[in-house]
């Protein structure tokens, strides 16, 4: 078998669910990591179905999105399972895993843009540790276009922001009764664990937001799984729009 590699843009949050799967089932992997909006020429170039990243050759096979992925290193690698054998539980991993790949990571995305587009020198932190072939003062310097157009496909408008962090207390709140009810943060990590926790340890790489989620249940999981995320974002955001959380 060829040796795995991991296509990813540094500091993703999906891209480090992949990779940790990876990791989990001890499948030995080369990880190319892929500047935005140069990422879809690239993947494009590679015969990648769409333009995302986390995109995974193994074996022979193009698989794409942290869930099928997540479904593949599970047939190829059955040990350690990243579902429950119980069918109830493996019923409410799948809904936490859902959760995270459809509702959860894209609002976390759009604040990350939103808060580069107004300070670009924390990209430097972000790209700590990546694999870009690129020295990292040259892609922030350069990064300008790059952010510009991030933003801008991931719709991250001041509008779409507030209403993401509205949303961000309930979100928690569902977050830590998962973990109250043993869906997530069990003895074994799983597939939503590893959903989850990359987009909780993204936001509390916000100063904004860390002081909001740190010492809840669900910031403490995403330190159990991932706990050197990259990077650091000064605070930025309006108070307005951070009142939410305060109550
Ligand atoms: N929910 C999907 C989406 C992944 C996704 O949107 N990844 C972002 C990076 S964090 C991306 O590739 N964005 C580039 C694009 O949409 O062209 C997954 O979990 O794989």
């Amino acid at each position: 078998m060829d040796q795995a590699k991991l296509y990813n843009i540094p500091a993703s949050h999906p891209g480090f669910t992949a990779a940790l799967m990876l990791d989990a089932k001890s499948i030995p992997f080369k990880r190319v990591d892929l500047l935005p909006v140069v990422h879809k020429v690239v993947l494009k170039g590679l015969g990648f179905p769409a333009a995302t990243v986390p995109a995974l050759k193994i074996d022979g096979r193009k698989v794409q999105g942290t869930v099928a992925i997540a479904r593949e290193l599970d047939r190829v690698q059955p040990e350690p399972p990243l579902l429950p054998d119980d069918p109830a539980l493996r019923e409410q991993v799948l809904a936490a895993e859902k959760f995270g790949d459809e509702d959860l990571q894209h609002p976390v995305r759009q604040i990350i843009w939103w808060l580069l587009k107004r300070n670009g020198q924390p990209m430097a932190s972000y790209l700590e540790g990546s694999h870009t072939g690129i020295p990292v003062a040259v892609a922030v310097k350069t990064a300008w276009p790059l952010v510009e157009g991030a933003s801008r496909y991931n719709k991250a408008t001041d509008e779409n922001v507030k209403a993401v962090l509205a949303a961000l207390p309930d979100q928690l709140d569902l977050l830590d009764a998962w973990i109250a009810e043993g869906v997530l943060d069990g003895e074994q990590l799983n597939a939503a664990d590893y959903q989850v926790a990359t987009s909780i340890a993204l936001a509390m790489t916000f100063g904004d937001l860390r002081p909001f989620i740190e010492d809840r249940p669900i910031g403490k999981l995403a330190k159990r799984v991932i706990p050197d995320y990259p990077g650091s974002m000064p605070p930025a955001l309006p108070a307005a729009w951070l009142e939410p959380l305060k109550s």
